[in-house]
């Protein structure tokens, strides 16, 4: 399992939370993903041989956030 955390910056509130959270939790292979509103940032848990980085980063970018690289 691989944990990552992803700052994104656009976070401000538990509406934001709940899309971020609801886009990336039901993707294949990710198995927790909890956003930190006052950190602005996503902490995943997921499986690498099949969740990528890109499926999780688009996940976010069709809610509208931008991951910050
Ligand atoms: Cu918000």
């Amino acid at each position: 399992m691989t944990q990552i955390t992803l700052s994104v910056p656009d976070i401000s509130c538990g509406h934001c939370k709940g899309s971020i959270e609801g886009a990336v939790t039901p993707l294949d292979g990710v198995e927790s993903a909890v956003v930190a509103i006052d950190e602005r940032n996503v902490a995943i848990e997921y499986d690498g041989s099949e969740a990528t980085m890109d499926a999780i980063v688009s996940a976010i970018d069709e809610q509208g956030y931008e991951v910050a690289v």
